[in-house]
């Protein structure tokens, strides 16, 4: 087998972000750019010879090409065989299962998740590691060193393409190649977890849902859960073909992008639940009749309510969430008298807490949510819980919602996204903020008292790992918080995020906007970056 040894020379900009690296299609077009990165994957796996990779992406513009490239470099940095999703397919959650499921030594996820697609849009990749989740930090920091320092990249030569439209075995080179079905392997587990029995007769019945999957990867896997294997009508999923441009839409779930699903459960169409997923199938919306229950919140139903399927049966060992993710989960916590944790953002960092059985859900205000069952947030997972937890309480989402608050206290939050700022003005805005820190303490501020303000950095309780500048927090002493961080998932200019919460124990109180309730934080956030007078803005691009 004619293995080729190119050389090459190092891009500057390889530095993984939030998930993974993103960049423009046209960025991972240019010659070597792919290469050069998974090389420097591979380059910090020396034990890879001889193990197994999974392969596959969210189906966005630049997939197939990137496989083919992938598949010709595995085969000569030695490994020993590739499971590769058909078409190239396979979900977040549903790489994470199979390396788990078959031992692998890690996965290849290519997608930039809830960003656009299209020859002039986003392409990303992202390595996971044989507990099936991301790779930690000091994983993703050699991978950037070493993509520093490369010169040269192993690629087999003269092998014909690999068919992925047919499922079975090849080779490529010495390497084997097996082209599986995306979807079975991660239905069974789903089967494994929730009572299918259950779910079938609220999804057989009176009840009505939508599943909007955004023209991204989750079409195929919910074509075959909700409808096929649950009996939901034909037509509960909607655009469930994945299409290299997502036909030309944000694959992002959240009241903006989604809104076409958004506004029928809002303003008017008989159905009681409606949900969507991302890009990649990670993400979740959740929403009910008249009603959008806000992640965090979506979390802290979830933790309360799991005891009502039969994989959570004995109950969670403890939960965590990110630090921008509201308290309401941690409220769960102390009630059932379990451990809560805060992480920084991203869902590498609820890797060792799941390995360590430490806790058994976690989850993000980013609409996900996610269980030990896999180490990734799971879009699917999220839906089949909650629909779950309406068969199990003969209840709607409504109704379940402000149960839940009237019982733990609504923590009223909302999160406002100023995105395309220049990068300048992005470091400028933070910096606004932390040059106050030292002097916060202690203020007054809407009407609140500082209770603390700093930096965050978060100290992995199991291998002791440091994070530092995970956003700025600010905490007042009736619980309120007001974060600010910079979006790490983008590729062009700065995203700030600023991140609004105030818990509300008193029931009279639990109904009311929550633009309104928070818009003293709302303001106090604008003021202390200098938003207007360093960025020109007013008002946010997305608010959630
Ligand atoms: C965003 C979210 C974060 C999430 C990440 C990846 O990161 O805020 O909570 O883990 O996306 O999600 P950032 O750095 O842009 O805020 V996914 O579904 O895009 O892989
Ligand atoms: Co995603």
């Amino acid at each position: 087998m004619p293995i080729a040894t190119v050389p090459t020379t190092p891009f500057p900009d390889q530095r993984p972000g939030t998930s993974g690296l993103r960049k423009k299609v046209t960025v991972f077009q240019q010659a070597h750019y792919l290469e050069n990165f998974v090389q420097a994957i591979f380059d910090v796996l020396p034990d890879r010879q001889g193990k197994t990779l999974i392969l596959g992406g969210d189906g966005r513009y630049y997939n197939r090409e990137a496989i083919q490239i992938i598949l010709r470099m595995a085969a000569a940095n030695g490994w020993g065989r590739v499971l590769v999703g058909r078409d190239g397919l396979l979900s977040t959650p549903a790489v994470s299962a199979l390396i788990r499921r078959n031992l692998a030594h890690g996965g290849i996820i290519l997608s930039a998740s809830h960003n656009p697609g299209g020859p002039d849009h986003d392409f990303g990749i992202k390595y996971n590691v044989s507990n099936g989740g991301p790779a930690p930090e000091s994983v993703t920091e050699a991978i950037w060193a070493r993509s520093k320092r490369i010169d040269r990249y192993y690629i087999v030569t003269g092998v014909p393409e690999v068919d992925l439209g047919i499922l079975g075995s090849s080779h490529c080179g010495e390497m084997v190649v097996e082209v599986i079905d995306p979807v079975q392997n991660y239905a069974e587990l789903m089967e494994s977890l929730f009572d299918f029995d259950a779910l079938s007769r609220l999804l057989r019945g009176p009840f009505r849902m939508r599943f909007d999957a955004l023209h991204a990867i989750t079409g195929p896997y919910a074509h075959e859960i909700l409808e096929r294997r649950l009996g939901a009508p034909a037509g509960t999923v909607v655009h469930g073909e994945p299409l290299p441009d997502f036909g030309g839409a944000h694959p992002d779930p959240n009241l903006v992008y989604a809104k076409e699903l958004a506004d029928a459960l809002l303003t008017g169409e008989e159905l009681d639940f409606g949900a969507a997923s991302d890009g990649d199938g990670d993400r979740n919306m959740i929403l009910g009749r008249g009603i959008f229950v806000t992640p965090s919140d979506s979390l802290a139903v979830l933790a309360a309510g799991a005891t009502c399927i039969p994989a959570y049966r004995q109950g969670l060992s403890g939960v965590a969430r990110s630090m921008p993710t509201s308290q309401a989960v941690d409220a769960v916590a102390q009630r059932l008298g379990i451990p809560h944790y805060e992480t920084p953002t991203g869902w590498k960092f609820f890797g060792n807490l799941l390995d360590a059985g430490a806790i058994t859900f976690c989850g993000e205000e980013s609409f996900g949510t996610g269980s030990n069952h896999v180490r990734e947030k799971d879009g699917l997972w999220a839906v089949l819980a909650w629909l779950s937890i309406l068969a199990a309480r003969g209840q709607g989402v409504a109704e379940i919602l402000t149960q839940h608050w009237r019982d733990h206290g609504r923590h009223y939050y909302t999160r406002h996204d100023y995105e395309d700022l220049p990068a300048e003005v992005g470091a400028d805005l933070m910096a606004a903020v932390t040059h106050q820190l030292p002097v916060l303490s202690g203020q007054k501020l809407a009407g609140r008292e500082v209770r603390l303000a700093d930096d965050f950095a978060y100290t992995d309780p199991v291998d002791g790992s440091h994070s530092l500048h995970q956003g700025i927090r600010i905490l007042f002493d009736d619980g309120s918080r007001l974060i600010f961080r910079l979006s790490g998932t983008g590729t062009s200019g700065a995203t700030l995020r600023i991140y609004h919460e105030t818990p509300v124990a008193d029931v009279q109180r639990q109904l009311q906007n929550p633009q309104r309730v928070l818009q003293d934080l709302i303001r106090l956030g604008r003021e202390l970056c200098r938003l207007e007078a360093l960025s020109g803005r007013t008002q946010p691009t997305v608010i959630t």
